[in-house]
């Protein structure tokens, strides 16, 4: 009795039925960044001149706008606070510290995509179930930020954080897929508000242009209560993991007992690009084939990749290695030159803004690939 129970539940067809993108007020051009991070290394230089003089520490070169768009396609990024990124004495945002009875910074970006997620799905707070808020990192441990953006959208039921680097969103759909395929939600709310800028290592020339803040949302529920123009089966999601050192921060609540600078470099986002673009790039299209295999379906079946933004060079060999040509721009959108790498939310702006097109039938996918390494991917088809 129960098998039957658990298989007709298992059943429950689950649909994409909204998104919401919330994008911060101020924005940084290459030409900016790399001036502060050129006048920052010029004072570095001149204050370790007799170090740098006697071969102790080698000097800081000079970044370059031009290799910034080539190395990445990043033109720009969004910050939730400029203030201070560019200040030579200071080179971090300047972010004001709010107290314990304020909504927090992390949520309030969070209730910002969440509203605009409901809304598109046509969906008030007391049809949501479960609250997910999952990135790259949460500001703080406890109360969960998705317990109180669940507070401050009145949304009953339970809520939870989720930390998966760059695979925090995708992971995080994949938690909403699985309770409502199982029938423990009717509709889940999977929030990711990637302000990821205090974790930027302003002083460091190799990452400095890398990143972006943004908050996105998704609304995942039930095929019987849906009630929006624009969603998406869920045909199934996928998920892998391999452990890797070569996306790393060391920032965390030890840093308290080991005495070390929490500034140090190691406590920042740090990494080996080129050694995680060659890595991830043949992960992420053979973790798209077996996805695709798995439904009888080819790479060009499908309309649209909505893929993770970190780089563009990664985005164009990993969709000519499924295709055997280039993706053109409406197949495979690219919105890391406005955004730049946005940790999780990347695919998720892209599908944001590209799937109101799509036909009824028409599939996509949406495939995240970073830290951990972790790779995601959810294959839906417009309804
Ligand atoms: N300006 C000018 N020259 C530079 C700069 C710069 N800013 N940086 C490096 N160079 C120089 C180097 O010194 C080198 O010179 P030389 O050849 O003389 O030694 C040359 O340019 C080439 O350097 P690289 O080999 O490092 O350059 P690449 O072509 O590999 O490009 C990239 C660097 C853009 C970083 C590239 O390797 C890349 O994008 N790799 C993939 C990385 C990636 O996808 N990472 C994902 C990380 S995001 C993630 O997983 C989420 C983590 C959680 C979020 C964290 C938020 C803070």
């Amino acid at each position: 009795m129960s098998e039957v129970v658990l298989k007709q539940a298992v059943s429950r067809q689950v649909v994409l039925s909204g998104s919401g993108l919330w994008t911060p007020e101020y924005k940084i051009s290459n030409e900016e960044l790399v001036n502060a991070y050129n006048n920052y290394a010029d004072w570095y230089n001149e204050h370790h001149k007799a170090d740098i003089d006697d071969g102790n520490i080698s000097a800081k070169p000079h970044s370059s706008a031009d290799f910034v768009q080539k190395a990445s396609g990043i033109k720009q990024r969004y910050v939730y606070c400029k203030e201070g990124i560019l200040d030579v004495n200071r080179m971090r945002p300047n972010i004001p510290t709010r107290g314990d009875n304020e909504l927090s910074h992390q949520a309030e970006i969070a209730v910002n995509a969440a509203t605009k997620a409901l809304a598109s799905a046509n969906k008030s707070a007391s049809d949501v179930d479960v609250v997910i808020v999952s990135c790259a990192y949460t500001q703080r441990s406890y109360p969960a930020i998705a317990i109180e953006v669940q507070a401050a959208l009145g949304i009953n039921g339970f809520a939870f954080d989720m930390l998966v680097a760059c695979s925090a969103a995708t992971f995080g759909m994949h938690r909403a897929y699985e309770m409502i395929a199982a029938g423990t939600a009717n509709t889940v709310l999977v929030i990711n508000p990637e302000l990821v800028s205090p974790q930027v290592n302003y002083k460091d020339r190799d990452s400095h242009f890398i990143f972006g803040d943004v908050a996105t949302a998704t609304v995942f529920e039930s095929a019987n209560t849906v009630n929006s123009e624009h969603a998406f089966d869920v045909l199934s999601t996928k998920a892998v993991t391999k452990y890797s050192n070569n996306i790393r921060s060391n920032f965390g609540y030890m840093t308290h007992a080991t005495d070390e600078d929490p500034y140090a470099a190691d406590k920042l986002f740090h990494q080996e690009g080129r050694k995680v673009f060659k890595e991830v790039c043949p992960m992420a299209a053979e973790h798209i084939t077996e996805h695709l295999t798995a439904h009888d379906l080819v790479p060009n079946d499908l309309r649209r990749w909505w893929l993770h933004q970190a780089n563009i060079n990664m985005n164009v060999l990993i969709s000519k290695r499924l295709l055997g040509r280039d993706a053109n721009k409406d197949e495979a959108p690219i919105v890391l030159d406005e955004y730049a790498n946005t940790a999780s939310a990347g695919s998720v702006i892209a599908f944001n803004l590209h799937h109101q097109d799509m036909n009824t039938g028409d599939y996509g996918i949406l495939c995240s690939f970073g830290a951990g390494y972790s790779i995601g991917s959810l294959l839906v088809q417009k309804r």
